[in-house]
This record gives C-alpha cells, structure tokens and sequence, in this order.
C-alpha cells in the first residue's frame, strides 16, 4: 500500500502531503543522488516514541558528507522536525523517513551546484516482512547479486543510488518465491540483506559481519549487539564465510523496517530445527519490551513525541 499522511515536513515547514512534489530535472532522479533514513516510533503507554533518533541522525549527517551535501540545518533542528512531523500527523506509531537530495538544478554527473532539499516523510508502516515472518521465519536465499566493493560505493553510507543494487537482490528473491536475500560482499564472504543486516548463532555464540564487509553500520544491530552483552551471549563480529550460514543453530536479520526477523532457511537448507531459536527469541522480546515502553528504556534509546 502506498504510503500516506497528512504533513510532509519540507525545508523548515509543513507541507500538504500532496503538495510535496518535485521537478523532473531534479538531480536526484537522475543520478540517485539522496540519503535518507528508516526510523520508527513505536506506540508506548506515554504516548509515540522516537526509537534511537539521534544515531539515525548522525549517519543522516555521515552520509550527506559522504555525498558532499551541505544540510542547512543542526542535527538538533532536525531531531526537532521528525517530532514536530510525527505529532502533526497524530501518529501513535510509524515509519519516518528523513531524505537529503540534490533538486531541480543544472544536469550533469557533479550535482555540486543542485539545491539540497531536505525533507522528513512519515507514514505508518506495519512489519517489513509480516507479522508471520516475526512468529515463524522467513526463507531466503543467497543472492547472485554481490554488494559493492569497497572502492566503488561507500557501504557505510545510507545513499539512494546504491539501492539499486538492493533492488537487484531484492526482485530476484522475490521472483524466486523468497522473502529476502542474503548478499556476499565483493571477496564471497557474508554482507547482509537487502535492507537489513544480519545475525547467526552456532553453539551459542553470537556472529555478525563487521563493519569492512560492505555492510551498513545498522542502528538496530547495535541494539541488538547491546541486548546480546547485556545477556551475556558471546558476540564475535567476524568475517563469515557462506557455508557458515548453513552450519548456523540460528539466524536473524535486523533493520528498522524488519526489527528482528527471524530465518528459517537459506537456500532451502533449514537452520536449526526450521524455527525461531531460544537465543533470537530472547533478544526479539527483549527489544520489544524496551521499544514499546514495556520495559525501562536503560540505554535511553526512546524520545518521546508528546501530544499535540
Ligand atoms: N542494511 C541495509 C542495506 C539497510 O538498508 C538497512 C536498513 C539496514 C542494513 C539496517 O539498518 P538499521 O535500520 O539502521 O537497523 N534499511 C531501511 C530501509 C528499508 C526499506 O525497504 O526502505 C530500514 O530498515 O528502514
């Protein structure tokens, strides 16, 4: 379903969603020249709250240096406008989708002298995946489709263009009857998904690829990596080779969109016994009881929106 609300937040003011258009020379479009986050607000007992904003903010501010953008506004000022949107639009939980791009300008491959426009999108956006996929799993597949070298694109940077490489994992997944991929990176060891990354446990032992094999730094795999010490679950960012994934007792991806979504099978082989883990579904309940207010926010991961 296409998104929907009733403000767009556009260069400092509120707009009519229908209003938020742009020009067809917009640099963006052309050259993929944007960055942009994923962030949620969960429902809470005190009303929606903004889950780790000011890490989302920052790689917003990374990625923008990455691509040489200038935003004309603070991380505090921006940190202000994704509540100020979320309250307009009374939502009680949603997706809000901060963007950066170069607009309406000369064309041409250095976008240097576009516009930047900034605009924060929110919207309300169920389970990535469904909320199947949270309860018993989803089925995926290695991709034949590698994530970027490292002297080609900067992983670590949340850029629109490099989607398209996303989007190339993603279709064939999908035309193959999966749920999502899994991606190598450019020398054959584990990336992550299309839009999340991703966790294996083998004897008990947590493992995620570091941050040097093409991946995005996730906001929720730091989350998760939090949660798994706080529990005392032995962490391991290490390289993992692919069969890695078929020799795992669990395996899970994380992202806003997809929270913490567990696997069931890669490339058809099931992992474990075929559903979720004791370990997964510790750190899935654990991470809800805290996003949703259940449990005391300790790490100071909620901004709380207020009332109108
Ligand atoms: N890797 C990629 C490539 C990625 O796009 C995401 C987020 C992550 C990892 C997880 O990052 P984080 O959200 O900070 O934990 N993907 C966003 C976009 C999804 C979409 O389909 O659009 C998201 O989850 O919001």
């Amino acid at each position: 379903m296409a998104p929907r609300s009733e403000w767009i937040w556009w260069n400092g003011r509120l707009v009519p969603w229908d209003q938020a258009t742009v020009h067809v020379t917009a640099h963006a479009l052309h050259y993929g020249t944007s960055v942009f986050e994923g962030i949620r607000a969960y429902e809470t007992p005190q009303g929606a709250a903004v889950f780790r904003l000011r890490p989302h903010l920052a790689r917003l501010f990374f990625s923008a240096r990455l691509l040489r953008f200038e935003i004309p506004y603070t991380e505090d000022e921006l940190a202000q406008a994704v509540v100020e949107t979320v309250r307009a639009n009374r939502h009680s939980s949603c997706y809000i989708r901060p963007l950066v791009f170069r607009g309406a300008g000369p064309l041409g491959v250095d976008g240097r002298s576009c516009p930047v426009e900034v605009v924060i999108i929110t919207f309300e956006w169920g389970k990535y995946l469904g909320q199947e996929a949270l309860e018993k799993g989803v089925d995926v597949i290695v991709s034949s489709w590698r994530r970027m070298a490292p002297d080609t694109f900067p992983a670590l940077g949340k850029i629109g263009g490099q989607y398209v490489n996303s989007q190339f994992a993603a279709m064939e997944a999908h035309d193959l009857g999966y749920a999502e991929a899994i991606m190598l990176d450019a020398y054959g060891y584990v990336a992550e998904g299309s839009g999340e990354n991703l966790f294996l446990v083998k004897d008990g032992v947590l493992y995620t690829p570091p941050f040097h094999n093409s991946i995005l730094l996730g906001v929720t795999r730091d989350a998760v990596l939090t949660l798994a010490r706080e529990q005392g679950i032995e962490v391991r960012e290490q390289p993992i080779p692919r069969e890695w994934l078929y020799a795992a007792d669990e395996l899970f991806m994380t992202g806003t969109a997809a929270e913490i979504t567990p696997v069931r099978s890669v490339d058809r082989i099931p992992i474990g016994c075929g559903k979720p883990g004791p370990i997964t579904r510790r750190l899935q309940e654990r991470f809800f009881a805290i996003v949703t207010g259940q449990a005391p926010d300790i790490y100071g991961w909620l901004t709380p929106v207020g009332s109108a």
